[in-house]
């Protein structure tokens, strides 16, 4: 149920004249899009990732439907603790085309609706609209969850507010299928009770520090002298102080650029043996490589991931001076920056990444690696979301 408040236009708190602002972020997005596809699966636990094996499968859980989050079940989680905690769920594979066509489609919907549009993953969305009578924005929500729902059967959780922390915030207040409106003049009643934590940027590490300094909720960080904080963490005491206060100045704006494409594998079985490490750092490399060229980019920096037996995971990264598309670099460079790995413990997945990345000129990347700066976005973003996976 929306939560339908009066939008007073008075007493504004400084950086929140950007108009009215909506974070729109789909429920369970991949396991939805498959009870859409299997409708029999409506109501089910259902989970989505890696196969689970019986339980002996290595990989994570993508997501899964709100009836397996009750089995304790998320995003993240090792598939053969999913199986453990529902083994009689159903557990179906990725299958990212099917998704990111329907999060094609559905940006679009989006899109038609907002003033200004920034789509921030794949089924997630800031739109600000451009109207005095907050009513209008309320039935915008509702009429984008209509249309949704209308066109591809999903439903969407949307958080309102006057900036984009609040409405990111408020889009996670009621999901499923939730409206959430905060009025500028409701901020501090809104944000004080959580714990502060849900302020993005405020992770486990800092969360600890701020706890030794008395703060737990965002009302304590609010109150707390802002140079206090600025002592403690720096530049960062300002931004976190005046998130605190509910003040984001930052726009609502589409970002076409890709700041990096990486791929990662999970060994069958943690392994130590050099030759099976170094055979799947060339077919990462290559896989990694070959996402770069799609994307027309030329990177500057590789990033090599290992998570070891133990969870226990380390990054090593190594820059080179010109922008490059070589594909014998990425390998030279993760194999060298992985050796300091092996024969330490036994390995459970490795990664690549590159980053620093340039759009390519036509010519400069090569014949194989053609420039395709005209591409359109999705392209882009093709490779983001295969590196969240
Ligand atoms: N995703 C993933 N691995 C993660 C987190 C997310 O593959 N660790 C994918 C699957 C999700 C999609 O991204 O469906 C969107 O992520 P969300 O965090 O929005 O999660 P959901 O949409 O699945 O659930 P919610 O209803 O909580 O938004
Ligand atoms: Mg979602």
């Amino acid at each position: 149920m929306a939560k339908r408040c009066a939008i007073s236009r008075r007493n504004k708190t400084p950086g929140m004249d950007q108009g009215t602002i909506l974070l729109v972020d789909m429920d369970g997005f991949f396991s939805s899009i498959e009870v859409v596809r299997h409708p029999e699966l409506a109501g089910l636990p259902v989970v989505v990732g890696a196969d689970p094996k019986g339980g002996a499968g290595r990989g994570v859980v993508s997501t899964c439907s709100y009836e397996a989050r009750e089995y304790g079940i998320h995003s993240g989680m090792p598939i053969s603790r999913a199986y453990r905690l529902c083994p009689d769920a159903r557990f179906l594979p990725v299958d990212m085309a099917l998704y990111q066509a329907v999060s094609g489609r559905i940006m679009k919907i989006l899109a038609s609706y907002a003033d200004t549009f920034q789509r921030v993953s794949i089924d997630e969305a800031f739109i600000r609209v451009k109207t005095d009578d907050p009513e209008d924005a309320i039935e915008t929500a509702q009429d984008i969850k209509k249309e949704i729902l209308a066109k591809e059967r999903l439903t969407c959780s949307i958080g309102m507010g006057p900036n984009k922390l609040v409405a990111k915030i408020a889009s996670d207040v009621r999901k499923p299928d939730g409206l959430t409106v905060v009025a500028p003049d409701e901020v501090y009643e809104f944000l004080d009770p959580m714990p502060a934590k849900k302020i993005p940027g405020i992770g486990k590490k800092t969360g600890q520090v701020l706890k030794s300094m008395g703060i737990e909720t965002i009302r304590d960080l609010r109150e707390c002298d802002a140079r206090k904080l600025v002592l403690r963490f720096g530049k960062w005491g300002y931004r976190m102080h005046d998130l605190a206060c509910g003040i984001d100045r930052s726009e609502v704006k589409e970002d076409h650029t890709v700041k990096s494409i990486g791929r990662e594998l999970t060994f069958e079985e943690d392994t130590s043996d050099p030759g099976l490490i170094y055979d799947s750092i060339d077919a990462l490399a290559d896989a990694t490589h070959r996402a770069l060229s799609n994307a027309g980019y030329l990177f500057r920096t590789v990033s090599v991931k290992v998570r070891f037996e133990d969870f226990d995971t380390r990054t090593r990264s190594r820059s080179i001076g010109f922008p490059s598309s070589d594909p014998e670099l990425v390998k030279n460079i993760s194999k060298n920056l992985i050796s300091e790995f092996t024969g330490v413990a036994k390995i459970r997945l490795i990664g690549i990444r590159l980053s620093n990345l340039r759009m390519a000129d036509n010519g400069s990347s090569g014949a194989t690696h053609r420039c395709h700066a005209s591409r359109a976005g999705i392209t882009r973003q093709t490779s983001i979301y295969e590196f969240i996976l």
